[in-house]
């Protein structure tokens, strides 16, 4: 069980700023605990702030690993090359906000990935990377 955790533009600053809406942790520290909460799976974790970045990884990985879990931040609103890169590929994606996007700004309330993917977590802060990562392993 192969899983890509791919984080998109600004949650490389997690745990620095914005604790109220994103908490203290860092995705390091974090993916420390997800990796000793699901020994099953080999589990990697890639950040880019940039849009064709995070597009090529998808392709890099989307037809070989057996699930995507993603986050891609502001992308999410805005990206018609990664919602293709999504539907591109073999791969299922889940998508994972840790704010609960629907009880915020109203640019926030559409996903382009959305309709491409398996389903979505969002508002559950940290815990919705394990519960989509745990989605891949006991489905
Ligand atoms: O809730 C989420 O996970 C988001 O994907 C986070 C994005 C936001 O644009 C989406 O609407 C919802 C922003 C990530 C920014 O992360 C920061 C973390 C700490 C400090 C500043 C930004």
């Amino acid at each position: 069980m192969k899983l890509l955790i791919l984080n998109g533009p600004n949650l490389n600053l997690l745990g620095k700023r914005e604790p109220t809406i994103y908490g203290n942790t860092s995705f390091e520290e974090y993916f420390e605990q997800l990796q000793a909460a699901l020994p099953e799976a080999e589990m990697e974790y890639r950040q880019s702030n940039h849009e064709g970045t995070l597009v090529d990884i998808i392709h890099e990985v989307g037809f070989s690993y057996d699930g995507i879990v993603l986050n891609a931040g502001a992308y999410t609103h805005t990206s018609v090359a990664i919602a293709d890169a999504i539907a591109g590929v073999e791969t299922p994606v889940i998508e994972v906000h840790i704010s609960n996007v629907h009880a915020r700004e109203a640019f926030r309330h559409n996903s382009f990935m959305a309709k491409n993917c398996v389903g979505t977590i969002a508002g559950l802060g940290l815990k919705g990377y394990e519960l989509a990562a745990r989605y891949f392993i006991e489905k």
